[in-house]
This record gives C-alpha cells, sequence and structure tokens, in this order.
C-alpha cells in the first residue's frame, strides 16, 4: 500500500508470532499502512502477501517508520536483542510484549534514554479475538498519555484499548492482577470438577453452566471489595459475612475428603480466612484478607 493514499496511521510491527500476526492483519483489514519484521523471515511472507511492507531488520523497520512501533516479542529480554542497535531517537514505542510492571518501568527508562516516547500495554486477548470487538478483548496501555492519545485510533483497531495510567509499569500491573484473578478462578473451576467427576450420572456440559452461571454471579464481589477498601469500612454491605464463610469451609473440606479430591488448591485461602475471624473480624467481608495478604 502506498503510505501517500490513505489518512490511516502507518504501523510498524515486530514481532509475527500468534499474537502479532493477528495484530498485523487488523490492520491490513482496517486500511493501515504496515511495515513488519519477525526474526524468522518466513512468518512475514503471507503478511506480504496481504500488503504488509517486510523489511529485513529491525534498526530498518524503526528507521523508516512514521507512525507508533509496536512491539510484540516473546518477552522483555527479546525486546533488548530487537531493539539493540537501532536508532530510537524521535520514535513512539508501544511494547504489547508481556512484562513484568519492574520491567515495563526500566524499559521505558531505557527508551527515554534513547530519546523516544514509549507507551506499555498488556493484551487482555487471545488471538481469535484481535480484530473482532464483540468479543470484548481490550488492551491496558500505561505511560506517555500524549503518545496514547496520538495514536488511540491506531491502537482501537486490534481491541479496545484502555490508559491505566503515566506510570509506565501500570498496564503490566493491571495485566498480571486479572491474569492472577484468572488463576484463582481456573483453580476453583478445577476442584469443583475433581469433586464432581466421580459421580456418573452429573451431566458436565450441564454442570458447567451452572458453574459459569455462579462464577458469573459471584463476580460483583469486586465491587464489595473495592468499596470496603475505599471506605475503611470492612463490614460495609456485607451480606455473607467470614465468620460464617469460614465456617462453611469444614463443610467443602469435609466433601472433598468424602470425594476422594485433594483440597490443596482451596486450604491457603480458607487458612487467611480463619486468621481474620480469629482476630476477631467475623463480621467483616473479604477486604480484611487483602491487608492480611500485604502483611504476609
Ligand atoms: N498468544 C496469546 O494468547 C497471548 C495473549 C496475551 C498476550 N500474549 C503476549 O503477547 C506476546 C507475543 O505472544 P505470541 O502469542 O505472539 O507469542 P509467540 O507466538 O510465541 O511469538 C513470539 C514472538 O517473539 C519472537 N521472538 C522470540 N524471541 C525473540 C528474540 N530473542 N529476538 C527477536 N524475536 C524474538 C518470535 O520470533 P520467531 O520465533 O518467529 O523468530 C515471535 O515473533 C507475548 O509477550 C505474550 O505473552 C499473547
Amino acid at each position: 500500500m502506498d503510505l501517500h493514499t490513505t489518512s490511516k496511521t502507518p504501523v510498524t510491527l515486530l514481532g509475527l508470532g500468534d499474537m502479532g500476526t493477528a495484530l498485523a492483519r487488523s490492520w491490513l483489514a482496517a486500511g493501515h499502512p504496515l511495515t513488519v519484521w519477525n526474526r524468522t523471515p518466513r512468518k512475514a511472507a503471507p503478511l506480504a502477501a496481504e500488503g504488509a511492507r517486510t523489511v529485513a531488520t529491525p534498526a530498518e523497520a524503526v528507521a523508516s517508520a512514521q507512525g507508533p512501533v509496536v512491539l510484540c516479542l516473546l518477552d522483555d529480554a527479546s525486546v533488548g536483542e530487537t531493539l539493540d542497535g537501532a536508532g530510537l531517537s524521535g520514535k513512539d514505542l508501544v511494547n504489547l510484549t508481556t512484562s513484568t510492571p519492574a520491567e515495563a518501568q526500566r524499559r521505558a527508562h531505557w527508551a527515554e534514554e534513547r530519546g523516544a516516547r514509549f507507551l506499555d500495554g498488556g493484551i487482555m486477548a487471545v488471538p481469535p479475538m484481535i480484530g473482532r470487538p464483540e468479543t470484548g478483548g481490550y488492551v491496558f496501555y500505561s505511560g506517555d498519555p500524549d503518545l496514547f492519545a496520538r495514536h488511540r485510533a491506531a491502537l482501537e483497531v486490534p481491541a479496545g484499548a484502555t490508559f491505566v495510567g503515566e506510570d509506565p509499569g501500570h498496564a503490566a500491573l493491571h495485566d498480571i492482577a486479572l491474569l492472577s484473578a484468572m488463576t484463582g478462578m481456573f483453580a476453583g473451576i478445577t476442584h469443583a470438577f475433581a469433586l464432581m467427576s466421580p459421580e456418573k450420572d452429573v451431566d458436565r456440559a450441564r454442570f458447567a453452566a451452572l458453574l459459569a452461571g455462579w462464577l458469573g454471579a459471584m463476580s460483583t464481589a469486586t465491587h464489595g471489595v473495592a468499596a470496603q477498601l475505599e471506605s475503611g469500612d470492612y463490614t460495609e454491605g456485607v451480606t455473607s459475612n467470614l465468620a460464617m464463610m469460614a465456617a462453611a469451609n469444614d463443610s467443602f473440606l469435609a466433601t472433598a475428603g468424602d470425594q476422594g479430591v485433594d483440597p490443596r488448591l482451596l486450604t491457603p485461602f480458607m487458612e487467611l480466612m480463619r486468621r481474620r475471624v480469629a482476630q476477631g473480624h467475623g463480621d467483616e467481608g473479604l477486604a480484611g484478607l487483602v491487608d492480611l495478604l500485604r502483611s504476609a
């Protein structure tokens, strides 16, 4: 595509793995001039056939960039290797590579030292969700707010864009917080199916639908925790208090034993609840457990 025949922001993309390729296709489909580079060049060939311009080196890609230089690589180390030797002065870097908050902060500082503007991103989507707004996928961004504003339209092509602050580590922190919560949910799902699995007369698909509905309904607990942490009153709005929940844990453990299920995915959280109740906070909701975790 001729860069001068479209008003769409030209995008440069380094990294054509599963996610990078999905991002590339969304920009091409939306008519953005796209320049791509990948360490293994053969992965760029299908995109070249679809209209992308391919270049031989990251330095060449960055040098010719007239819009955001998006990185979607394996990890922070591969970002450093890829950009080593590229002339970054005056360039707009948007790093969608999964990083820790500390890595993102260091990378932002590293980029600024080299004269580049920097935005970090945490992708809350899997490749099939890219370019499909109806799936609800989005990307957390943090770092330079002017850079986000300047390239927002292009960045919203693959998935929604949610800016979470000027601290470049905040996108990664939001990303990892959500994924950590997901890990806890997956642990619960695993335990629930283990409890049910000896029962040959239980329809798994029906149980799965019941479980999904229940998890969805319970997920609104997030708002109660936020309100309690904000007000400092951990009894605010409590409908199911810790003492009641901790007492019910005995039934959960007994049932796990009866069904031959190892309770290890639940017991650390139950122990936290027990400690908070023992400290005299049985009338609270979940917010006090946040304090317990932070003081561990
Ligand atoms: N795929 C997913 O479901 C998740 C969804 C949430 C966000 N992640 C993160 O996105 C980054 C890229 O993920 P990906 O799915 O594209 O990953 P791969 O398919 O494994 O591709 C990795 C690309 O990185 C290149 N690469 C690896 N090491 C180096 C290096 N030292 N120097 C230069 N490039 C490197 C690799 O190149 P090649 O192997 O094809 O030559 C791929 O382009 C990632 O941070 C996820 O956590 C995806």
